[in-house]
């Protein structure tokens, strides 16, 4: 059995057993795998979706790269129960995608704040010659344009990017799963919070790629599915240019390694309570973003 509800934020092992239920239950369409290991060794579980025919699309979802953002783990497994429950009676915009779903990224992180620090964002991994300090900003420590603007070369920093790009477990798996699997994904998305932005790169500086104006357009169809359905004002544009250079993060990777639509959606409140979001707010938040997300998966169509 699982005990997975929207009305309160789950610890690792729920998340977990859901995912495992949801491939016992509907074999046919779901399967769960481990893609590797945290730090700490808690594994790296990924769902996939498919109905498995060989014209599908591929999407990849991510949540929980920063360990504190618990709406993101939240939305993103309502998408899985959405996506499960409804497979049959889903449109063809979504039966026609492969989905990759990994909810929590830094598992390690995400049990941390569910014990001890509410407001941890980087993982648990000891860091630095003198070990005195955990954690790198996994979305430091993609591999393109690592190093540059907005990261840390110091440990002890919420932004330390690691020693070198990949130097964590968790983003290494990703990076690993993604590059070797034979799945070529046409979206990449990855749910942090909060602002209400859906950014599309580039992220390590003042600079948009080729195809800006069309992450641009279906960026601004996703946003404004979302205020239609629940009422939310997103932002739609470049990270660098909406919020700040930062670079060694996933989007900027999954861009470069030519994954076309790809965005960081932060998602609820707009500061009123950061990322201490009420439980209350978790299926409004997750509902609107799942009418986004049924918009993206159009446009991964039509691509
Ligand atoms: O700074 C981040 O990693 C993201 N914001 S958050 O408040 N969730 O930490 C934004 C990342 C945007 N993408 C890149 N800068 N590459
Ligand atoms: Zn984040």
């Amino acid at each position: 059995g699982h005990k997975m509800t929207w009305k309160q934020y789950h610890r690792l092992e729920d998340i977990h057993q859901f995912m495992d239920y949801l491939a016992k239950t509907y074999p046919s369409i779901i399967s769960v795998n481990s893609i590797g290991k945290s730090h700490e060794g808690r594994d790296l579980k990924v769902l996939r979706i498919s109905d498995g025919k060989p014209t599908n699309k591929a999407v990849w979802i991510d949540g929980g790269i920063h360990a504190r953002e618990w709406i993101s783990p939240a939305t993103v497994t309502y998408f899985i129960n959405q996506f499960a429950e409804n497979f049959d009676v889903e449109s063809d915009d979504v039966k026609n995608i492969d989905w990759y779903i990994l909810p929590v990224v830094n598992p390690d992180g995400y049990e941390f704040t569910h014990l001890g620090d509410r407001l941890w964002r980087k993982n648990r991994k000891p860091q630095g010659t003198t070990r005195v300090c955990f954690g790198a900003d996994l979305n430091r420590n993609f591999g393109y344009r690592w190093g540059g603007k907005g990261s840390s070369n110091n440990p002890c920093s919420d932004i330390y990017r690691g020693s070198r790009a990949f130097s964590e477990p968790e983003t290494k798996a990703v990076s690993d799963f993604i590059n070797n699997s034979a799945v070529n994904f046409t979206a990449y998305l990855t749910y942090h919070s909060y602002g209400q932005y859906i950014l599309y790169p580039w992220g390590y500086d003042s600079v948009v790629p080729p195809d800006y104006q069309q992450l641009d357009i279906v960026g601004k169809d996703v946003a404004r599915a979302i205020q239609q359905t629940g009422g939310s004002e997103y932002s739609v544009g470049s990270s660098s240019g909406l919020l700040y250079p930062a670079a060694g993060g996933s989007d900027d990777w999954a861009k470069a390694k030519g994954i076309k639509y790809t965005y960081t959606i932060e998602l609820s409140d707009t500061g009123r309570y950061g990322f201490i979001l009420p439980v209350s707010y978790i299926e409004p938040v997750a509902r609107e973003s799942l009418a986004g997300l049924r918009v993206l998966a159009a446009a991964v169509n039509k691509a």
